[in-house]
């Protein structure tokens, strides 16, 4: 009988001004397969800066995800600070926060080994990130594609995460990862992991490409008139949200089946300027497009301007960037390497001498 050990979800920080109970551990990763784009920043990223006030939170620029499709030194390397970048000058506080690159940590490659070793490939093959991403040449998409579900779970795990905040399209991965959290747990130790439960958050949970209200905004889609990226100038910024895919139809007025460019623009703008989104649905029913576009513009160069500035300010000393990640890894390690430990123990690999 293997020993029961509960997973806390209070967790205490310690930082300069004392000890504090949080609510629980958060983890989320972010990609660095290009620059942030508005849905990273109002799906993920703002709610990663609130959260830090409740929770101990583990924020991790996903370098090892990103190889799936990233395959140059140099653009890796670029992207890596210039996520980092971004995320500092969002308002995560490495002070306060966790804020590290994953392949400094060698505990997410130890742990997703194991964890693939108790992950059945039919759980894998029902993913449908897996499906749309690999396309239609699925016989040539890397296999870290297809396991990157549990290289998910274990960047979670490895931190006894016991929150996950996820945008809509992370839900099914979550889900794995709690169910192979509970296939280890079932055969090496009852509740060694805890089951990270998601945290959707707010009405920009899916925020949709500019030129296509039914596809998501993302950082690698083809167009960059897709996305409004955190680097984008004021003129950028207003030149693509005048060009963003309107319709033909008076006003402006949310429904999401008939109107799905009308509506995401609805809930770009309630999302910036913090309102309730029939407010502004109500404010622009009678108005024009060029007239909404033009004041969404205006509110999105006030609300991200100054990320950009600051962004720009970071990426002009590399060196600072790097030695934040340098000392978040360090902290990563502090929590990670004990658990990795423990599961090794717990499948019975021998250290010798131990
Ligand atoms: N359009 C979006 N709306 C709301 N949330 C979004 N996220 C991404 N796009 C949107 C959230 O951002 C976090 C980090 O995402 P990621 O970098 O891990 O990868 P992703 O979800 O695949 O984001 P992209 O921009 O579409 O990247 P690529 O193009 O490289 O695949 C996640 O919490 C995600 O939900």
């Amino acid at each position: 009988m293997w020993p029961k050990k509960r997973a806390s979800k209070h967790v205490t920080r310690f930082s300069g001004t004392g000890e504090q109970a949080m609510q629980g551990r958060i983890f989320s990763g972010i990609q660095p397969t290009h620059g942030i784009q508005l849905g990273n920043y109002l799906g993920a990223i703002r709610n990663w800066v609130r959260l830090q006030d409740e929770y101990d939170c583990v924020y991790c620029v996903v370098d090892m995800h990103a190889l799936t499709t990233v395959h140059d030194r140099a653009t890796m390397a670029a992207n890596i600070r210039e996520v980092t970048a971004a995320l500092l000058a969002c308002g995560i506080d490495p002070k306060r926060s966790v804020l590290f690159n994953q392949s400094q940590v060698d505990a997410h490659a130890k742990l997703a080994w194991v964890l693939n070793c108790v992950t059945p490939l039919g759980w894998l093959n029902r993913m449908t990130q897996f499906k749309e991403k690999a396309g239609k040449n699925r016989e040539k998409a890397p296999a870290g594609l297809f396991v990157y579900p549990v290289l998910q779970a274990a960047d979670i795990l490895a931190y006894k995460a016991t929150h996950v905040p996820v945008g809509e399209d992370q839900k099914q991965h979550l889900e794995l990862s709690r169910d192979v959290a509970g296939s280890f747990n079932n055969r090496f130790a009852e509740d060694f992991f805890p089951l990270p439960e998601p945290m959707i958050l707010g009405d920009a949970a899916r925020v949709m490409s500019l030129r296509d209200g039914t596809k998501k905004m993302s950082k690698s889609d083809p167009s960059d008139m897709s996305r409004i990226n955190l680097t984008d100038d004021a003129d950028a910024i207003a030149n693509k949200i005048r060009k963003a895919k309107s319709d033909p139809h008076h006003g402006i007025t949310w429904d999401v089946e008939n109107r799905p460019e009308a509506s995401n623009l609805l809930t770009i703008f309630a999302a910036l300027s913090d309102r309730p989104r029939e407010d502004v649905a109500a404010e622009y029913a009678d108005a024009q497009f060029s007239r909404f576009k033009s004041d969404l513009a205006d509110l999105t160069v006030e609300k991200i301007g100054p990320v950009t500035a600051e962004m720009r300010r970071l990426m002009a000393d590399p060196g600072q960037i790097d030695a934040c990640l340098a000392e978040g890894a360090e902290r990563a390690r502090a929590i990670a390497d004990p658990v990795i430990e423990e599961v090794y123990d717990l499948v019975g690999f021998h250290r010798s001498g131990g």
